[in-house]
């Protein structure tokens, strides 16, 4: 039978099947030397000491929030406290784009907003345009709920957004039955306007015909693991002057230049977008040089071991390290 962990804490995963049955497992101790990471989303075989003993295998995964097997990431913002910060958000689209992952944007807190109506139309000229569909809503006051209860039908959802945009409000307003809508909200810091932290874990909640992971709210996220090339590829409104750039390995930030082909076309791409783009380029480029110093470190060690002038390690020196080997097994074991 297939199992389906929906909610994990310290070494306890908690599993249900199909038939809303519910277990409380272990890992097997080879899933944790093959450092398999399970998490929220995950497939499972367990025997029958509840012992999860195999990880079937994965539509997609995520490492922020730790989640898999998504058909769709609502991104949740809100328009006020915290505040609307579209490089953020561009961010977490940028990020599900480069995982293949579904995305559509919910703008909460309406109720906060200072214009709503033209906040709405600069927001839909934005990401409409990039074919994001897009929900107003007010979590609290149960406001366009219902919009999003109908797209999302028998889907798995992810929530994604930064602490205190109203996530698990939003978890909560969708349940018809308020008996049912108990999932712990926090409140905003009056200091900061920013979230607190409330939701520490990944955890499925099921709906008649849908069910959405509540995560918890972060905003620490670096694009340092793809180079500049990769980067801009995500940008579609970006991408199509890109392509057209005719300076190989241009990373099309020098504004002045008028002969690159998106500088050229800055006045047809937003602003918000276009400095995102050079935002998430800085930590990019970063990634780049890392890796190009650590190919030429490893260059330069091949060629010294190639003429020969490779220093001798010790007698002692490779001996201690064959021991420090055999101490890992034994550890691992
Ligand atoms: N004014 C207003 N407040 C809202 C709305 N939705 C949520 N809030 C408030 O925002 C605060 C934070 O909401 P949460 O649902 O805990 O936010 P979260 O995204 O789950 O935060 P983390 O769990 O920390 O990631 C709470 O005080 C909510 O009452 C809304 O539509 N309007
Ligand atoms: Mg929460
Ligand atoms: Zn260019």
């Amino acid at each position: 039978m297939v199992w389906q962990v929906y909610k994990i804490h310290s070494d306890f995963y908690y599993v249900k099947n199909c038939e809303h049955d519910t277990l409380t497992c272990k890992l097997r101790d080879v899933l944790k030397k093959q450092k398999i990471d399970i998490v929220v989303g995950d497939f499972v075989e367990i025997d029958k000491n509840c012992f999860i003993t195999k990880l079937l295998k994965r539509k997609n995964f995520l490492i922020r929030p730790k989640a898999s097997n998504i058909d769709l990431a609502l991104v949740v913002c809100s328009f006020n406290e915290p505040k609307l910060d579209l490089i953020q958000l561009n961010r977490y689209l940028i990020y599900l784009k480069y995982h293949n992952i579904p995305s559509c944007i919910c703008f909460n807190k309406e109720d906060l907003s200072n214009d709503l109506n033209n906040e709405i139309k600069a927001l839909k000229k934005i990401y409409e345009n990039l074919g994001y569909k897009l929900f107003f809503i007010s979590a609290k006051n149960k406001i366009n709920i219902d919009e999003i209860k109908k797209y999302i039908k028998n889907c798995s959802i992810v929530l994604i957004g930064a602490s205190g945009v109203g996530k698990s409000t939003l978890i909560n307003a969708l349940n018809d039955d308020d008996n049912k809508a108990d999932k712990k909200t926090g409140t905003i810091s009056k200091k900061t306007l920013k979230g607190t932290h409330t939701t520490r874990h990944c955890e499925i909640v099921d709906y008649e015909d849908f069910s959405i992971i509540d995560t918890p709210g972060f905003s620490k996220l670096k694009f340092d693991f793809l180079l500049p090339n990769a980067l801009v590829d995500l940008f579609d409104d970006i991408k199509i002057y890109a392509k057209n750039c005719k300076f190989k390995n241009c990373t099309h930030d020098n504004i002045e230049n008028k002969t690159c082909e998106v500088c050229k076309n800055l006045d047809k791409i937003d602003k918000s977008r276009y400095d995102s783009y050079v935002c998430f380029l800085i930590e990019s480029l970063e990634y780049k040089k890392e890796i190009s110093k650590k190919s030429i470190k490893k260059e330069s060690l091949n060629k010294s071991i190639s003429n020969k002038t490779a220093l001798k390690v010790s007698k002692r020196k490779r001996n201690l390290s064959r021991n420090t080997q055999k101490q890992k097994i034994k550890d691992e074991i």
